[in-house]
């Protein structure tokens, strides 16, 4: 039977209660991320909002292990912890590092890389939220084209964002994912894949954040479908080297019924001084990457 939230397991892994703002995106996601592992994992986290969303030893909202890194040294402290499971034959237990995309892609990359390289038995996970929130939503290299940050506050930010899924191809690793809170089966499937696959495995997650983005906590679910039905977030999976899109990603581009980017950015303040040409700049490059995405989906 094809999964849906109706049938996703009914075993629980947070507690109710936890420092997360309203609306925030990351219980939605790690709910999922749990199920999919049984609560058979034991998760390595850097500072970071999920670090604030766990809670301070010996209060926590969250019933699997979590060991706190330091912020470069996620992947390098989950390639040891599976390389001590692995010595113990904890075969049963999956080592899931989850960082944001601060620590993935700019202070975790040098470690991210070398654990990839070397093949390290994890799944690395990074969240996107597009921005340092915890510290007050400082530009990452995740940030996107046009929107405002609190270090760019007047036009936005001037550079697009770093293509991390193709940065971590580049290793060679067996599986990769995007996945979005908007689409909880899809996510909750690539999930149980990465679980059951040996080596590296990466998974990057679009992270709604009403804080930061400036939108209504109540529109998390809606704006993460909005990324994707407009092409600014894709789903897809590489596994072995094949690339493909999956879910509404792939619906999308058998019908053509692609969104504009208008109705993803406009009810978000963090790209309230967007002006006609920066819309269309942001348009474009939605439009790149996506041709992209289906011509290599065909191929
Ligand atoms: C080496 C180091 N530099 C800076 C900080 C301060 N710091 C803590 S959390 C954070 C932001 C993290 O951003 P991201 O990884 O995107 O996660 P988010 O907060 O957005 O969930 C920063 C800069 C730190 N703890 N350690
Ligand atoms: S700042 Fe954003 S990501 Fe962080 S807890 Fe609040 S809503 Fe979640
Ligand atoms: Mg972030």
């Amino acid at each position: 039977m094809a999964t849906n939230i109706l049938n996703l397991p009914e075993a629980e892994y947070m507690l109710s209660g936890n420092r997360a703002c309203a609306g925030c995106s990351i219980g939605i996601f790690f709910r999922l991320i749990t199920k999919a592992m049984e609560g058979k994992a034991v998760f390595v986290v850097p500072a970071s909002c999920f670090t604030v969303f766990c809670g301070m030893y010996p209060s926590s909202s969250v019933k699997v292990p979590i060991v706190n890194s330091v912020f470069p040294g996620t992947a390098a402290c989950a390639s040891g912890i599976a390389a001590s499971l692995e010595r113990q034959g904890r075969t049963d237990l999956t080592v899931v590092a989850m960082a944001g995309d601060g620590g993935t892609a700019d202070i975790g990359i040098q470690a991210l890389s070398g654990a990839a390289e070397r093949g390290a038995n994890m799944l690395f996970i990074c969240y996107d939220n597009e921005a340092y929130m915890n510290t007050g939503t400082q530009r990452s290299g995740m940030t996107p084209l046009g929107a405002r940050t609190t270090t760019t506050p007047a036009i936005g930010k001037i550079q697009p964002p770093k293509d991390m899924p193709a940065i971590l191809e580049a290793h060679g690793i067996p599986y990769i994912a995007t996945a979005s809170p908007g689409f909880p089966a899809d996510l909750y499937d690539k999930a149980v894949k990465a679980r059951n696959i040996r080596g590296t495995r990466y998974m990057h997650l679009n992270a709604p954040c009403p804080a930061g983005w400036h939108y209504d906590a109540k529109d998390t679910v809606t704006l993460a479908k909005m990324a994707v039905d407009t092409g600014a977030f894709i789903l897809s999976e590489i596994e072995d080297g094949v690339f493909r899109l999956t879910g509404r990603s792939l619906s999308l581009a058998q019908t053509g019924k692609r969104r504009p980017i208008e109705e993803f950015i406009r009810p978000q303040g963090r790209f309230g001084r967007a002006s006609e040409e920066d819309v269309a700049a942001l348009q474009q490059w939605v439009d790149r990457r996506w041709e992209k995405a289906v011509r290599r989906h065909q191929d």
